[in-house]
């Protein structure tokens, strides 16, 4: 029995400063390091144009998507600010996410035009921009998502790319996956040698890329979004890839798999990057690729809010299985919240409970502070659960939790420091 007892206000408090406080590894964005410039988006007509809200936009009708889409950045944002803040109340997520991100620099949207928002961020030297989103939302480093056939962000590829230990790289495989013929003649195209007699399937010359790609950049870990119907079975589309390259290079280089299960790409194409649904998974297939691969290690994330319970159980049984993030339309505080506490009760603190998937710079700010909030709810309610049994968390246990939960678990998995 510990003598150190915390009445229920000081418990609270020492939580939520413990959280506030916790340094995070952001193990999911689709950030840039500041040598890519342009690449990385940031401020206010980034933030107002991003796909979660572009989309909620076109939803009011106000304007069909193919003359909203063909306007430049900024009479987009003029439209969602329009739409979304001045015309409704922006009671949505995404549209909070911009109010608590105006609000932590000072700015108050009530009041202020949105002429005078964009002259604050313009103001910002890209590196500075960096360095104070960095600050405010506590993230040390973050992981990006790095495609290497990305026409623009692959001539980035250079040694200055991986320079920033803040942007850790993601190599991206979705086009090797889903296209591989497509992939190979890019293969072929860039000076690789690829075999005719294997039916566009040449999985050494697909290998040998894999490899060279990670010499550039020194991947943190693979990755691939996938769709709900996912399968990992001998002949299941793209089983071969999976087992004779990817796995059998992350095996051999001791690197991570991330698996992001659910999307149902582009249900509505005119969309863009908005278009994209959800849909139900077998996790089974998750179990069996555990199973069946058991020195790779893997990350996973699901889309679908009814696949949440049952992978959580399927990560009781699988050391190799680190499940992360509640991810994109999950990201909202009532299915946080939920999530967060079903894994808990389940998997105790051996999950990385959330990623930012930030797609502009400033959203790194709303999207941590957010999830942070509802965190330190589930784990402050977690501890008065245990004070009830007589068990007292001391101030250094609750600090040596919370890093685990916003840095250590992933600084584990990645092999960070
Ligand atoms: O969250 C998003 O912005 C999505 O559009 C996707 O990028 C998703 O997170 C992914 O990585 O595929
Ligand atoms: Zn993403």
């Amino acid at each position: 029995m510990r003598d150190d007892r915390m009445n229920t206000t000081d418990l609270r408090h020492v939580v939520q400063k413990a959280v506030e406080t916790a340094k995070i590894v952001d193990v999911h964005t689709h950030l840039y390091p500041p040598c890519c410039d342009k690449l990385l988006l940031r401020g206010i007509d980034d933030l107002l144009t991003y796909h979660y809200l572009t989309v909620e936009t076109l939803r009011y009708g106000e304007i069909g998507p193919e003359k909203f889409f063909a306007l430049p950045k900024n009479l987009q944002a003029d439209i969602i600010w329009d739409v979304l803040f001045e015309r409704r109340s922006p009671v949505s997520e995404s549209c909070r996410g911009i109010l608590t991100t105006l609000n932590s620099y000072g700015l108050d949207p009530t009041s202020e035009s949105l002429g005078s928002i964009r002259t604050f961020f313009a103001e910002l030297s890209l590196d500075e921009h960096v360095d104070l989103v960095l600050e405010k939302s506590g993230v040390k480093s973050l992981v990006m998502t790095n495609n290497p056939f990305d026409e623009e962000e692959e001539p980035h590829w250079g040694p200055g790319f991986i320079k920033d230990e803040r942007f850790r790289t993601a190599l991206r495989i979705d086009d090797m996956l889903n296209s591989p013929q497509a992939a190979l003649k890019k293969l072929e195209q860039r000076g690789y040698n690829v075999a005719s007699d294997t039916g566009g399937l040449d999985y050494p010359a697909m290998k040998k890329f894999l490899s060279d790609c990670a010499d550039r950049i020194k991947p943190v870990y693979l990755a691939a979004s996938l769709p709900p119907d996912f399968d990992w079975s001998e002949g299941s589309a793209g089983y071969g890839i999976l087992r004779d390259v990817v796995l059998s290079y992350c095996e051999e280089s001791g690197l991570p798999i991330a698996l992001m299960i659910g999307v149902k790409k582009l249900i509505n194409p005119v969309m863009g990057l908005g278009g994209d649904g959800v849909g139900f998974s077998p996790v089974e297939a998750v179990a069996k690729l555990c199973l069946e691969n058991p020195h790779v290690k893997f990350l996973v994330t699901m889309l679908a809010r009814e696949n949440q319970h049952e992978l959580a159980v399927t990560a009781r049984k699988f050391p190799n299985l680190m499940v992360f993030g509640c991810w994109w339309f999950l990201n909202n505080p009532s299915l946080v919240e939920e999530i967060t506490r079903m894994r808990m009760e389940l998997l105790g603190l051996s999950f990385i409970p959330q990623h930012s998937d930030a797609r502009v710079l400033d959203q790194l700010i709303y999207k941590w502070k957010h999830s942070k909030g509802i965190i330190a709810d589930v784990l402050f309610d977690k501890y008065e659960d245990l004070a009830r049994t007589g068990w007292q968390v001391s101030a250094e246990d609750i600090a040596r939790d919370v890093e685990m939960l916003f840095s250590g678990n992933a600084k584990e998995q990645i092999g960070i420091k």
